[in-house]
């Protein structure tokens, strides 16, 4: 996913199982180079991401029950950094909800 003031681009995931391995590849888009963004999601055992400007890293998450997981900007980047957010949605393993992500309600789901 993409950090670029202020959303995170997909911010709405569907169709991770519990039991699965999520890694999250997060790049920061920003053309400032002061402007870092932070990466968290609820629930993971290590700290958040910090991602400078041009910059791609990675959080690995392993959710340990199904529900719904919000993960945020931890960097305070700019007056709507409490708008960047997003949410992530664990479904039970044996479920068959296909993977998908959108952004502010645009489907960008594969077509099967
Ligand atoms: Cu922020």
């Amino acid at each position: 996913m993409t950090a670029v003031r202020s959303h995170f681009s997909p911010d709405n995931i569907e169709g991770v199982r519990l039991g699965d391995e999520v890694y999250f590849h997060v790049t920061n888009l920003e053309q400032d180079w002061d402007v870092p963004h932070g990466f968290g999601v609820k629930g993971a055992n290590n700290a958040e991401l910090l991602i400078m400007p041009g910059e791609t890293t990675t959080l690995k998450w392993q959710p340990d029950r199904v529900g719904i997981f919000p993960m945020y900007c931890t960097d305070f980047c700019s007056a709507l950094h409490q708008e960047m957010q997003g949410y992530i949605r664990v479904s039970p393993a044996s479920s068959k909800v296909p993977l998908s992500f959108t952004l502010g309600g645009n489907s960008t789901q594969p077509t099967k």
